[in-house]
C-alpha cells in the first residue's frame, strides 16, 4: 500500500495573473503528483468559498498565502500516512477539517489543491493513467461508463460578459463539432473555424482582441451578430452547420439581472423572463442551438422549468450558476426538471468525491455532462483526464487557442491516440 509521505502548497500565478494555489503530495516511494486549482470570474453565488487573502498590499487583494497555509499547516499534515488510493477517505478527512457547508474555513481552493493532487499521487502508485484511475473512482460510485471515450469539445470562440474585452452581455459563443467525428477531426476543424473567425473579424474592421478563455472579443451591435458571425464564417470553410458542426451559447443570465429584469444590447429596454424565453425561441429557431448554458438568472427557478419544458427536446439545457456542482441544488433541479444538463466544475464543491457524487445523481436524472475549465486556468491537464474517466459527453476548455487551454484540448488528442492503441492491442 502507497503512503502519503508529505504535502506541501505554493501561491502560483493562473492565466489572470491572479495567485491560486499548487499542491504536491509526495509519496513514499518519492514520486510527486503536483496539481493546481482553476478560478472562475462568473461564479455563482451558491458555489463553495474561494478562499483569498483580501491584502490589499499583495495581488490587489488576491492572494492565496491563507489557502497556501492552511494546506501546509491543517490539510496536509491530517493526510500524511493515508494511502492515497483511498479517495474518499482522504477527501471526507479534509471536509471533516473545514466543517461548513461551503468550505468557507479553509477554503475550496485549498481543499481541492489536495484532493486533485491525491488523486494523481494514486494513478502514480498504481502506475495507472489519470484516466484509468479516474474511471476506478468513478466505478466505486456507481457511474458507469461503458466505454471510455473523449468527449466532444465544445468551443468557446467568442468572449462576452464578464470574459470579454469587448461589448456583448452573453458570456460564450460556442461551435461544438458533431459528436460521431473523431476528436481530432473536431479539433481541427475547431482550429481552422477560429482561424477563420479572426479573419472575418478583421476583414469588417471588429476589435479582436482575445478574452479571458481565448476566444474573440469583438465590438458588435447586438449578441446576435455574433452568432451570425459564426454562420458566416462557418460558411466559408468546408464545414457545414447542422452537419459537422452546431453552435451554442453560455449566456451566463445571472450577470445582466437586476433582480427583476434583463438587459442585454439586443433589445432597447430590459426585459423579463417571458421576454427572454420569446428571445431564446426566436435565436433557437433562427440558429438551431445544440448548447443553451445558463439562459436565466441562477434561482429563477420557475423560469428555467418553463425553458426546459418548451426548448429542452431540441436543445441541452445546461446548468451551471443554477446548479454550482452542488448536490442540494442537482437534487431539486432533477426533481423540478429544471435543466437536462450540468456543467461540471470541481472547484465549485471543493472534492474529487463530492463532484463524483454529483456526476452519478445526474447520470441517474439522465442528463447529459459537461465538464469544464474555469476562465483563469493553469496549465494543469488534470480536467481532460477527469472527463474521459467519468464518461462526460463534452468538455469545455475554452478556445482552441492559449496555452492553458490547449494543454487540456491537447491531452485530450494524447488520450485518444492511447485509447486507439489500447483497442488494437485488445
Ligand atoms: C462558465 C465558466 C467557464 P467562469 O461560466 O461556464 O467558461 O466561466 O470560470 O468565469 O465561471
Ligand atoms: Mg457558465
Amino acid at each position: 500500500m502507497a503512503k502519503i509521505q508529505k504535502v506541501w502548497a505554493v501561491e502560483i500565478l493562473d492565466s489572470r495573473a491572479n495567485p491560486t494555489v499548487e499542491c504536491a503530495i509526495q509519496l513514499d516511494s518519492g514520486a510527486v503528483a503536483v496539481a493546481s486549482v482553476p478560478s472562475g470570474a462568473s461564479t455563482g453565488t451558491h458555489e463553495a468559498l474561494e478562499l483569498r487573502d483580501n491584502d490589499p498590499e499583495r495581488f490587489k487583494g488576491k492572494g492565496v498565502v491563507k489557502a497556501v497555509t492552511n494546506v501546509n499547516q491543517v490539510l496536509g499534515p491530517a493526510i500524511v500516512g493515508m494511502d492515497p488510493t483511498d479517495q474518499d477517505g482522504v477527501d471526507n478527512r479534509l471536509k471533516g477539517l473545514d466543517s461548513t457547508p461551503n468550505k468557507s474555513k479553509l477554503g475550496a481552493n485549498a481543499i481541492l489543491s489536495v484532493s486533485l493532487a491525491n488523486a494523481k499521487a494514486a494513478s502514480i502508485a498504481n502506475n495507472f493513467a489519470p484516466y484509468k484511475w479516474v474511471n476506478q473512482l468513478a466505478q466505486r460510485k456507481g457511474i458507469v461508463v461503458q466505454t471510455l471515450k473523449v468527449p466532444t469539445p465544445v468551443f468557446n470562440m467568442i468572449n462576452g460578459g464578464l470574459h470579454g474585452a469587448g461589448n456583448l452581455d452573453f458570456q460564450e459563443f460556442f461551435v461544438i463539432p458533431a459528436s460521431s467525428k473523431k476528436f481530432s477531426d473536431g479539433l481541427r476543424e475547431g482550429a481552422e473555424i477560429y482561424l477563420s473567425i479572426g479573419e472575418n473579424l478583421k476583414r469588417r474592421g471588429a476589435i479582436h482582441s482575445v478574452g479571458d478563455e481565448g476566444g474573440y472579443a469583438p465590438n458588435l451591435f447586438t449578441n446576435a451578430d455574433a452568432l451570425e458571425i459564426l454562420v458566416e464564417t462557418i460558411k466559408q470553410t468546408p464545414y457545414a452547420i447542422g452537419r459537422d458542426v452546431f453552435l451554442g451559447l453560455d449566456v451566463a443570465a445571472s450577470h445582466f439581472f437586476n433582480g427583476n429584469a434583463y438587459s442585454i444590447r439586443d433589445k432597447s429596454a430590459p426585459v423579463e423572463e417571458n421576454g427572454m424565453l420569446d428571445y431564446y425561441r426566436e435565436l433557437n429557431g433562427t440558429y438551431h442551438l445544440a448548447i443553451l448554458e445558463d439562459p436565466l438568472n441562477e434561482d429563477s427557478w420557475s423560469g428555467w422549468k418553463n425553458i426546459t419544458q418548451t426548448l429542452g427536446a431540441e436543445v441541452l439545457i445546461v446548468g451551471d450558476d443554477l446548479l454550482a456542482t452542488n448536490p442540494q441544488r442537482v437534487q431539486k433541479a432533477t426533481a423540478e426538471h429544471a435543466c437536462n444538463a450540468i456543467l461540471v466544475k470541481p472547484n465549485q464543491i471543493g472534492t474529487v468525491t463530492e463532484t463524483l457524487e454529483v456526476i452519478k445523481m445526474a447520470r441517474d436524472a439522465n442528463w447529459k455532462i459537461i465538464i469544464s475549465h474555469r476562465s483563469g486556468e493553469t496549465n494543469d491537464w488534470f480536467i481532460a483526464d477527469f472527463g474521459v474517466g467519468v464518461g462526460a459527453d463534452y468538455a469545455k476548455f475554452g478556445a482552441p487557442a492559449r496555452g492553458e487551454r490547449v494543454a487540456k484540448y491537447n491531452r485530450l488528442s494524447s488520450i485518444e491516440v492511447e485509447l486507439s492503441l489500447a483497442n488494437q492491442n485488445a
